[in-house]
């Protein structure tokens, strides 16, 4: 399956500026928010800036300057929410990528959850 790039999706909207967003960090290449619809006390999703769909897409084009400065921005979330596995009962990180995950927004996001007990996931 190509990777092919939907500029309208609400999350490119919010890169460009055109609908708000509840900014939690930003670095030169991700952006963390809140979501809209949060699932527990913390509930943040982390992007990208650049243009890929899904977490395959993100691992097979992104520059390692990309990947490494998201994945120290997902963890950095979590020091500042106070919910590194270390220092309290932990944290969820989740993408959804496709269909049968039912990703809602085609732009590459990481669910950072936490600030309850989460549950299992798989079903
Ligand atoms: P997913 O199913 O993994 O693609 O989840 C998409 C998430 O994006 C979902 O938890 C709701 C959130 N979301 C959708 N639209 C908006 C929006 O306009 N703003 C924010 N902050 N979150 C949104």
């Amino acid at each position: 399956m190509a990777y092919d790039y939907d500029d309208q999706n609400v999350f490119a909207r919010i890169l460009r500026g055109e609908i708000p967003n509840d900014t939690v960090m930003e670095t030169e290449h991700t952006l963390a928010f809140n979501d809209i619809t949060p699932q527990a006390p913390v509930h943040v999703l982390v992007i990208p800036k650049g243009a890929y769909v899904t977490y395959d897409d993100f691992c097979a084009n992104a520059s390692e300057a990309e990947i490494v400065d998201f994945a120290r921005t997902c963890a950095a979330i979590c020091k500042e929410r106070g919910i590194t596995a270390d220092a309290s009962p932990g944290f969820r990180a989740l993408t959804n990528a496709g269909e049968h995950a039912v990703q809602e927004v085609p732009h590459f996001h990481m669910h950072i959850i936490g600030g309850r007990p989460l549950g299992r996931i798989l079903s």
